[in-house]
């Protein structure tokens, strides 16, 4: 269903067995070098949602190829097959035009437990204008999708669900949005996971 210009949200569009790969892959990311972590701000601030990021290393705020903010090892590659997961997700939702360009490269992975909350943010780190894709796991959570001026009204409460996509793009991409709650227990029983995990593909625009 279309939301927005340029914004696309898919129920349902992993089924439960690419929900457990996913969530497999995601586990396996999570582990040390270069794992899961607790990010700070410069202003001093923790986020409550830990993150692991593959390709490139975010950090508030700019990328990095190292974890700036943490052990310093090397970021996780960025797998193929993500990217090709990626472009099916853009071409399914917006068109193969859109697909073609989208050249995926960076992966942000943000495990959520219940208490978990992403305030209202723009996503600008990143120099290509390419469509952000959001794939969710576990519970559900009220997603709010805002507009390009303020953090505030008008904005629109979604609930993602796990398996759902979300794709982001035209003038989407730079629209506020944040995560004003997680609903605990709402994962699916089968796949195993307490809490939510969101993935976001992006494409850097960076020169390798
Ligand atoms: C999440 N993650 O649920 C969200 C899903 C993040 C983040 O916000 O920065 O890691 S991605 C939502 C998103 C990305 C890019 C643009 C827009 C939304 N948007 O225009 O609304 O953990
Ligand atoms: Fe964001």
């Amino acid at each position: 269903a279309q939301v927005a210009p340029g914004a696309a949200h898919v129920p349902g569009w992993l089924d439960g067995a690419r929900q457990r790969e996913l969530l497999t892959a995601c586990r396996d990311w999570a582990r040390p070098p270069a794992g899961l972590r607790t990010v700070r701000t410069p202003g001093g601030g923790t986020m409550t949602a830990r993150q692991v990021c593959l390709g490139w290393h975010w950090y508030p705020y700019a990328y990095a190829r190292t974890v700036r903010d943490g052990d310093g090892a090397p970021v996780k590659p960025f797998p193929g097959w993500l990217g090709e997961l990626g472009r099916r997700a853009v071409a399914e939702t917006l068109g193969p035009e859109q697909a073609r360009a989208a050249a995926y490269d960076i992966a942000l992975i943000n495990f959520y437990d219940g208490d978990a909350r992403m305030g209202m943010h723009r996503d600008a780190d990143e120099l290509s204008g390419a469509p952000v894709v959001s794939l969710s796991l576990g519970d559900t959570c009220v997603f709010r999708f805002g507009n390009t001026e303020t953090r505030t009204r008008p904005y629109t409460d979604v609930e993602l669900r796990s398996g759902d996509l979300f794709v982001f793009g035209g003038p989407s991409r730079l629209a506020y949005h944040g995560v004003p709650r997680v609903l605990p227990g709402t994962a699916p029983a089968w796949l195993g996971l307490t809490g939510r995990l969101n993935v976001t593909l992006r494409v850097s625009g960076f020169p390798d």
